[in-house]
Order: structure tokens, then C-alpha cells, then sequence
């Protein structure tokens, strides 16, 4: 419509835009049926309902706004001639209303239409099963662990803890280890940067432990070792270990045996009986080895105890005087006894396991079996 042609004609103006509103109105007219839903709702889902309720707000303002054709038409209104006044404002007027009737009706339909799918999208079921959220438990090894401290704190021991890395001197040289043994080769101790290496047993924590508090003193020292084994169903280069130790004034072999049989008396129930091997150990003397009636056959004789009714289980012997000496622990005045186990060959036999390398695997399957 050319311009100077609306000039002329002012009602040209309102008609052309009536026009354009009409058209742009159209794909929103089927929303506000006097039906329930309206079809051309109820093939929308949320989000483009939503999107039509954007469009809409649109055609609101493009419409009905302050710089719609429709607002521009009402400033004419008192510039049109007074004869064709009256007939002008009164097609303003009824365009707009109409216009604003129609568009508020869609916006109606639509808010409800929006608002019911949002109810939907929020409504659940509330007797449907929980989705149970998957529960862990601990590394058979770590229970086993707890255990053991458990019964060795209700016999008043302390338990201590360390570093994984140490010198020679904690390693080796406290523990009245020779220059030349065997265990110092780096074939058998993982070294690390010089003068240092992975302790190969947890008895370090217990030399600092008696340089730290001295004498008298219960502890056990349960942790991580390295040694360099290659692995096989009965090796690991890493595994766990547990040691006590007990120094007080006249403490002898039998609190050694004592303290020992008890610990296994509450591990595998009261009618375990327990028998010290001797035999030899650097770091104790007198040294014994020490085995517990099969808790399978009470010592009749199985597979687990291959038919021997016994079961090795770790070393212990009277702390070595030359120990005690190089913690500044007068050896005249004070004595004491130490033990060493395994937990990794523990759990193992305790659970039937041909192969200790399963501990650290970390396959869920074979570890959910422990809950
Ligand atoms: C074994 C043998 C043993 C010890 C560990 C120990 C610690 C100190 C002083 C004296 Cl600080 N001894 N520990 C004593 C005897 C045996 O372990 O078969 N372990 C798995």
C-alpha cells in the first residue's frame, strides 16, 4: 500500500493492519477453540508450547504496543476531518478491542495448556520401587585389618602408624640386620633414591615408636611392605603385615605365648590351640615361628591345613638386646617380645583364595564377594 495513498485515508491504514494481524494471528487461532484441549494444542509438546507462548507475546507487542500500526492509527484520531471523526475512532476502537480479545483468548488457552503439561512433567509415581543406590563395604583385607586391632586394643595396645619409605638405619641397622645379609640386597629391597627404601616389614614403625616414647610400651603396627618378589599365587611385591611388640620390665616368653594364643583364641574361636617352632630371626632371640589348630578340621586334618592339622601362621620371638640398645632401651632393665603376620596369607586361607594376587586386583566381582 503505497504511502501517500494511507495519507489520503486514514481507515486504508487500520484495514491494511487488521489485515496483517489477521494473518500473522492465524496459527494461533485454532488454540483458543471451545474445546477441552484444543487440537492444535495437543500435538505441542512442553517446550514448543512454550514456544508458541513466546510468539504470541510477540505478536502482542507488534500489535497492541506503543509502536504499533494500531497505536499510530489513535494519534490520527484528531487529525482526521470532523465529519469522518466519529466513524474513524469508532474502527479504531473495535479493532482494538477485537485484536486484544483474540490475542488474551490464545494466551489463555495456551497458559493453561502450558501450565497442565508442566504438572505432567512433574507428576511421579509414588509407589514405584526406589532405585536402591549401591552400597560398598570395605577391602576384605581392611576388615580383616580392623579385626586384629580390635582384639590387640581390648589387650591395651596402641596402634601405630609410619612411613612407607625409610633409611637404612629403620630398615635395617636397628633391627641388628648384618651388613651382609641377605634381606639388604636391592634383589630383595625396592631402593629408592640413595640411602632410602620401601620398608620391607612394618617393624619400622615400632623402632620409631620406642625411640618416640621409650619404654614400657604395647603397640602393633599394622601397614603396607614392599619386597621385591616376583609375583606368583603366593607372592606379591606389596602386601600387608601386622607386628607387636611389648616391652616392659620382665616380660618373657610366656606373655609371648600367651598374648599370641589369645589373639588366635579370639580370631578362630576358644578351642584353637597354638605351638611355637623355634627358629631364627636377626631381630629376636630366642626366635620362634608360630602355627594354630586348622580352624576348618580343629586339627583332624583337610585341605586348608593339607592334612597337617596346623597352620603357619607368622614369627615372633624376645626382642633382640642389640634392638632394644640401638632405641636407647636399657636391655638390665627392660625386655620384651615381637611378633610378625601376615594378613594378606590370612585372609587368603580364611577364605580359600589359591591366589593372593586377587587382593589387589580390584575387580568389583571378585571383591563384592566379601559384603
Ligand atoms: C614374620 C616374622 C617377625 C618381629 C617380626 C620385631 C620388631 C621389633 C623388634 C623385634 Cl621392633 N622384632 N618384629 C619379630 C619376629 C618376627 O615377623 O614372619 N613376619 C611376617
Amino acid at each position: 500500500m503505497a504511502e501517500d495513498q494511507i495519507q489520503r485515508d486514514p481507515k486504508l491504514q487500520v484495514v491494511e493492519a487488521r489485515k496483517e494481524f489477521d494473518n500473522e494471528f492465524e496459527r494461533f487461532a485454532g488454540f483458543a477453540e471451545q474445546s477441552a484441549t484444543p487440537l492444535a494444542l495437543s500435538s505441542l509438546n512442553l517446550a514448543e508450547a512454550e514456544a508458541e507462548q513466546r510468539l504470541l507475546s510477540e505478536l502482542r507487542t507488534k500489535h497492541l504496543g506503543k509502536k504499533s500500526a494500531l497505536a499510530a492509527s489513535k494519534k490520527l484520531i484528531g487529525r482526521v476531518s470532523p465529519d469522518e471523526r466519529a466513524a474513524f475512532g469508532k474502527l479504531v476502537q473495535e479493532n482494538e478491542t477485537d485484536i486484544t480479545a483474540r490475542i488474551a483468548q490464545a494466551e489463555q488457552a495456551i497458559a493453561g495448556f502450558v501450565e497442565a503439561a508442566r504438572t505432567e512433567r512433574q507428576r511421579i509415581d509414588v509407589t514405584l520401587p526406589g532405585r536402591r543406590p549401591r552400597k560398598g563395604h570395605l577391602h576384605p583385607l581392611t576388615m580383616l585389618r580392623e579385626r586384629i586391632e580390635d582384639i590387640f586394643v581390648a589387650l591395651g595396645y596402641a596402634i601405630e602408624d609410619g612411613r612407607e619409605i625409610e633409611t637404612d638405619f629403620y630398615n635395617f641397622d636397628a633391627l641388628n640386620i648384618p651388613q651382609n645379609h641377605p634381606a639388604r640386597a636391592s634383589q630383595d629391597t625396592f631402593y629408592t633414591t640413595d640411602g632410602f627404601a620401601l620398608r620391607s616389614q612394618t617393624s619400622t614403625v615400632q623402632i620409631h615408636a620406642m625411640q618416640r616414647r621409650g619404654a614400657p610400651l604395647r603397640m602393633i603396627a599394622p601397614g603396607r611392605v614392599f619386597r621385591r618378589d616376583t609375583p606368583d599365587p603366593t607372592h606379591n611385591p606389596m602386601f600387608f603385615q601386622v607386628e607387636g611388640l611389648c616391652v616392659d620390665r620382665g616380660i618373657t616368653m610366656a606373655h609371648l605365648k600367651g598374648t599370641v594364643a589369645e589373639f588366635l583364641r579370639q580370631m578362630f574361636g576358644a578351642q584353637t590351640v597354638t605351638r611355637f617352632r623355634p627358629s631364627y630371626f636377626p631381630f629376636t632371640e630366642p626366635s620362634a615361628e608360630f602355627d594354630f589348630s586348622c580352624f576348618k578340621c580343629s586339627g583332624k586334618g583337610c585341605r586348608i591345613c593339607k592334612q597337617s592339622g596346623w597352620i603357619e601362621l607368622g614369627g615372633s620371638g624376645m626382642v633382640h638386646p642389640n634392638v632394644l640398645r640401638a632405641v636407647g632401651v636399657d636391655p638390665e632393665v627392660y625386655s620384651g617380645f615381637a611378633f610378625g603376620l601376615g594378613i594378606d596369607r590370612m585372609v587368603a586361607l580364611m577364605y580359600g583364595l589359591d591366589d593372593i594376587r586377587l587382593l589387589f586386583e580390584n575387580d568389583v566381582r571378585f571383591l563384592e564377594q566379601f559384603d
